[in-house]
């Protein structure tokens, strides 16, 4: 029986020769030999070699029934080992076996070979150390965002996710079966109420999910994601510029300050992350059509960009960058004219370099009530859809700015991946709703 109490083996790496300990977790590794066992066992916070020996014959029997994945409780004698993981060897004197696995399915040529089988198997896949890695990133990234908005003494605030209108325009809503009702979807962005939400706290932000009917599978779309939105009173387009790019900062500056361990297991290279300081080169969308025809893309005014010419853009940078006046056709009817030029907007996306692309979409709102409603009306939009939206015009309108953060897509970029489905513990696209 174990009779000390069990600690985590991050813990146990920290103690010293000698100390007794007692860890519990999962064989990640196994080697047998004549007269001992190896059992590489993890836990949620580290992975350490374990080794039990013949002359204790009942754990050592025990030890050779353990498969890959078994539950297991393990208490022996700490011992240096320049060889073990982490440095440390557990010389075992009581193993007690939880839960035999059945033979895991995921083996390392199915990890080499499809990625299909993987998000098949993601129930399981979720315990590998690269996406345990990856789910501590994230976690830090939604603390810091947590943490960023308070600190500037932001409220957080939370929108329903059943709507009855667009926010980002009709193509991708989800129509949702509401008693019957033919006019309730799942919500898109959170930005309408939390623009309401300003007339009484002024900076306001939420974390939640935004849905897209996405009908095309990207890298870099989900039909579920993961959406930090912020709005705030009396603030333009160059003030929310800062406030986006030092947001990015401080998440990045968290990530390395408590992930590099981390990171290192995602082969990340942190240099351009180290790199990561404000302000965030600014280029107008006039400037960034004609890099994009001298790159040679067959791109006019007014297109709107696609991953290709983010991608091609952002590989030339090792920042962020952002992107601003975008044409009004480019941008769903709430973004503000810019006041010299109404065919443009007053509106910035912050694209992630290495050719991530996208990641923030955001800019100044329409304020005033006509302007507003003859928008709506030039966009072929029904004003009856939008009739609290309108009415927040009516009563001490403000100028304000806001923003939209893809989560998922900011761990996609910090982490280095080449998908945004592996940055989610349960992606979510046009095929996959399982498990
Ligand atoms: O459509 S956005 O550009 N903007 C909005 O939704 C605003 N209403 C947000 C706001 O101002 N409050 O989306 C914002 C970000 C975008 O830059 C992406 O990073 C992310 O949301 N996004 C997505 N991530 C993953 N999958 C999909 N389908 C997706 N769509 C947007």
């Amino acid at each position: 029986m174990i009779i000390i109490e069990f600690q985590a083996i991050s813990d146990v790496l920290k103690s010293r020769e000698g100390e007794k300990v007692a860890i519990r977790g999962w064989v990640y590794r196994k080697r047998e030999f004549k007269d001992k066992v190896f059992l590489v066992v993890r836990d949620s916070s580290g992975v350490l070699q374990c080794v039990v020996r013949d002359k204790f014959p009942k754990i050592f029997n025990s030890a050779k029934k353990a498969t890959i994945e078994s539950s297991i409780e393990l208490e022996g004698i700490l011992r240096k080992d320049p060889r073990a993981p982490g440095g440390y060897e557990l010389d075992v004197n009581y193993l007690k076996l939880i839960h035999i696995a059945e033979p895991f399915p995921i083996t390392k040529s199915a990890v080499d070979a499809a990625s299909d089988f993987l998000l098949d198997v993601r129930h399981l896949w979720i315990r590998s150390r690269r996406m345990t890695a990856i789910l501590k990133v994230r976690d830090t990234i939604f603390k810091a965002i947590h943490e960023f908005f308070r600190k500037r003494g932001f409220y957080e605030v939370q929108a329903p996710m059943f709507v009855t209108a667009a926010v980002e325009g009709g193509a991708t809503l989800f129509k949702v079966d509401y008693f019957n009702r033919k006019d309730v979807y799942l919500t898109q962005s959170s930005q309408f109420y939390l623009e309401v939400l300003i007339y009484s706290l002024e900076k306001v932000y939420t974390i939640a999910p935004s849905f897209r009917a996405e009908k095309s599978r990207t890298r870099r779309h989900l039909t579920e994601f993961w959406h930090a939105e912020a709005e705030v009173a009396w603030t333009g387009l160059d003030d929310l510029m800062r406030l986006e790019e030092d947001l990015i900062a401080y998440i990045v500056d968290k990530v390395l300050e408590e992930r590099s361990e981390e990171l290192g297991i995602l082969n990340r290279n942190t240099s351009i992350l180290e790199n990561i300081k404000t302000p965030f080169p600014r280029l107008s969308y006039d400037e960034v059509i004609s890099i994009l025809q001298d790159k040679g893309f067959n791109i006019k005014w007014g297109d709107d960009l696609g991953s290709d010419e983010e991608r091609a853009l952002t590989l030339d940078f090792d920042k962020p960058i952002f992107v601003y006046g975008y044409p009004e056709a480019c941008k769903a009817f709430y973004h503000k004219p810019m006041p010299s030029r109404p065919e443009v907007t007053l509106s910035a996306d912050m694209l992630a370099p290495e050719g991530y692309g996208e990641v923030i979409g955001g800019g100044e709102r329409i304020e005033d009530l006509e302007v507003l409603i003859s928008k709506i009306n030039k966009f072929g939009l029904n004003p009856d859809d939008y009739k609290w939206y309108v009415d927040l015009r009516r009563y001490g309108s403000v100028p304000h700015s806001g923003f939209g953060l893809g989560i998922d897509r900011l761990v996609m970029w910090i982490c280095g991946l080449n998908h945004i489905r592996e940055a989610v513990p349960f992606p979510r696209d046009i095929r996959k709703v399982y498990p």
